[in-house]
């Protein structure tokens, strides 16, 4: 690692593509975690440190990673997310000249690739900020709510409706712990593969709720093994959620696209453009690819 101690070290895309592949290593060595990987968490932490951005105002977002200070790290919304922090605190330490909403970001777009998903456009430039800009709390979503609160929460950030309804999939990935959110299990079958069951269970199993002392949620009447949040539920029943909730259940490979499309600006909400290297964003290969 000589390049980490010269003092006009300018990172290329080989360096950070040595990032990525640092990320999927540590991701899966996770045996006794979940289900053995630390992915779906990781994919959390990205969106949560890029969906506080409210575009009115030019605030939050991924560009100062404020999630490493209080009281964000404290905010409800992030309860258990110190675990992907603390996961890529190790790679901050062996390449220390990667800013953390990058290395936060980058991780996103390595978790979902590596968990056989689409590409996801991505370039750094994010700098790190200061306790100053840690955004209000409540800017993320509340699992409890309704319609016209998802909307409210993504057309802050600029979404539309098929772009809510495309990130909204990322819930074929994890689970929810009852120590963190007080809802519990997961949505898919195969919650470290990322494909579109989200949407295909959501309108293929009956949904009822879950019979218990927590938070309102729904469970497969079938098996009993899968949940779905409210938020989750309101894409079947939203007419124009449904139309694209629906279109994505039918075709993996149109979900995959608009997922790619929306996670990628997602990741970069808040971060001025000319803070970008380059001038397009770059797609990074899987280790599978690298190893061919
Ligand atoms: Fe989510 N999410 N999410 N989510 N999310 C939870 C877990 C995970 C909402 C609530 C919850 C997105 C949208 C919404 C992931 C990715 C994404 C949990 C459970 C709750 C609650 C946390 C826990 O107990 O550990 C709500 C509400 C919304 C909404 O849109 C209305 C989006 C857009 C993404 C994304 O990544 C693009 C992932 C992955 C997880 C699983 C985490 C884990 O540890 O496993």
């Amino acid at each position: 690692q000589s390049a980490k101690v010269a003092t006009n070290f300018v990172p290329t895309k080989e360096d950070y593509q040595k990032v990525y592949n640092r990320i999927a290593e540590v991701i899966d060595d996770a045996d006794d975690y979940d289900n053995g990987s630390f992915g779906p968490v990781v994919v959390r932490l990205a969106w949560h440190a890029s969906g506080t951005y409210d575009k009115a105002t030019g605030t939050g977002g991924s560009n100062y990673a404020t999630m490493r200070f209080q009281p964000e790290s404290l905010h409800g919304a992030n309860a258990g997310l110190h675990v992907a922090r603390e996961v890529l605190e190790k790679i901050k330490q062996e390449f220390s000249w990667i800013s953390y909403g990058d290395l936060w970001t980058l991780a996103g777009v390595a978790a979902v690739q590596e968990m056989a998903g689409p590409k996801v456009p991505w370039r750094p430039g994010r700098i790190d900020g200061f306790e100053s800009h840690v955004p209000p709390d409540g800017r993320l979503p509340d699992a409890s709510q309704g319609a016209p609160h998802i909307r409210d929460i993504f057309y802050r950030m600029g979404f539309d409706d098929q772009e809510i309804v495309a990130l909204c999939g990322a819930h074929a990935l994890g689970r929810c712990h009852t120590d963190r959110s007080g809802y519990d299990g997961p949505w898919t079958f195969s919650p470290t593969t990322f494909t579109n069951d989200f949407y295909k269970l959501l309108f293929d199993e009956k949904w009822v709720w879950k019979k218990w002392n927590g938070p309102k949620q729904l469970e497969d009447k079938k098996t009993k093994s899968l949940m779905m949040l409210p938020t989750d539920y309101v894409l079947t029943q939203d007419k124009s959620f449904k139309k694209y909730a629906k279109a994505y259940a039918d075709d993996v490979d149109l979900f995959f696209k608009d997922f790619s499309a929306a996670y990628s600006k997602l990741l970069e909400l808040g971060v001025p453009t000319q803070q970008f290297v380059a001038s397009e964003a770059w797609i990074m290969q899987t280790v599978d690819e690298q190893n061919s």
